[in-house]
């Protein structure tokens, strides 16, 4: 192995440590999603702070506990895809991207943040909103709060979900007005048939 080749290992862990260690390490990413959604969006689309990684609070490195630094070391050193990474400063969609492309292809898309949606998987959807994960991140969407979604993409999928409870509603509805118009016929019929009775029997 070439000394170059022998350096880009640790210059990725390097890297990597960077970006889980600095919340402005990495701004393409978000600012890739602003500028594509027009939408404002925090460090909370992948991280457990809306703030980032750096101070005490909750999700942030200062306030980490030994097993969650152990969790975050696991994830710093995940350069290929395929582990399974629960850094505590991410959250689940952060962790996903990490898991699945490594922290090796997380950086390359770093020079170009377009591309991060094209190498997720196209049907994961884990807020079950009905939009895919992929295409949250092209509208500035979080892929974790079902109830944020371009309106108009909540509006078809919620439309699609129920279109067979809507139309049996339906279908229940118009049955019960035809039975009931069924219905108030037959009285009405009985009450001329027995009027007629009355009238031919001569009764008063
Ligand atoms: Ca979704």
């Amino acid at each position: 192995m070439k000394p170059r080749e022998r350096r880009l290992p640790l210059l990725l862990a390097l890297a990597g440590f960077v970006w889980t260690a600095s919340a402005r390490a990495y701004p393409e990413f978000q600012t890739w999603i602003v500028k594509n959604s027009g939408r404002s969006v925090n460090c909370a689309m992948c991280h457990a702070h809306p703030d980032g990684p750096d101070g005490t609070g909750y999700g942030q490195i200062g306030r980490l506990t030994s097993e969650e630094m152990e969790r975050l070391n696991f994830a710093r050193r995940a350069i290929e895809p395929g582990a399974e990474v629960q850094s505590p400063i991410l959250n689940k969609f952060g962790n996903l991207i990490v898991s699945r492309l490594g922290m090796k292809k997380v950086l390359e898309l770093k020079l170009d943040p377009s591309q991060l949606p094209d190498t997720l998987d196209p049907v994961s959807d884990l807020d079950r909103d009905g939009i895919p994960d992929a295409q949250e991140l092209r509208d500035g969407t979080h892929p974790l709060k079902k109830e944020d979604g371009r309106p108009w993409r909540l509006f078809v999928n919620n439309a699609q979900r129920n279109l067979s409870p809507l139309l049996l509603t339906a279908a229940a509805t118009a049955a019960g007005l035809y039975g009931l118009t069924r219905l108030l016929h037959g009285f009405a019929c009985a009450a001329r048939a027995e009027r007629r009775e009355t009238e031919d029997s001569g009764e008063p």
